[in-house]
């Protein structure tokens, strides 16, 4: 290999290399009021309200539901401004991420 061959190599993989992907999972609780919950899935997640609604009415049956998929910093970071909208609010609302697979 020759040492422009080396350079090249060095700079093409971080760019082809594939971001880790993290999930943001809502988990239901039996006290936050569900059209908080649709309120704050909106705003951190910029999602529309028949998203938002579906996906609090599928954690509020299952248990959790898949809000969105991420990088793993935009995932925690989405995920920690959503958990603490609840606890500013005064409510269990919480928001975790799990890597993608
Ligand atoms: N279970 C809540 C209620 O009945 C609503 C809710 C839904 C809370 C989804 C959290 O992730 C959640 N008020």
């Amino acid at each position: 290999m020759t040492d422009n061959a080396i350079k090249l190599t060095n700079r093409v993989r971080p760019a082809t290399r594939r971001p880790r992907l993290h999930k943001v999972i809502l988990l239901n609780d039996d006290y936050t009021p569900r059209e908080f919950v649709v309120t704050v899935l909106k705003s951190v997640f910029r999602i529309n309200a028949d998203q938002a609604q579906r996906i609090m009415v599928t954690a509020h049956q299952k248990g959790t539901c898949v809000v969105a998929v991420y990088t793993s910093e935009i995932a925690e970071t989405r995920a920690n401004a959503a958990t603490d909208a609840g606890r500013q609010a005064g409510y269990p609302l919480t928001f975790t991420t799990e890597p993608d697979q």
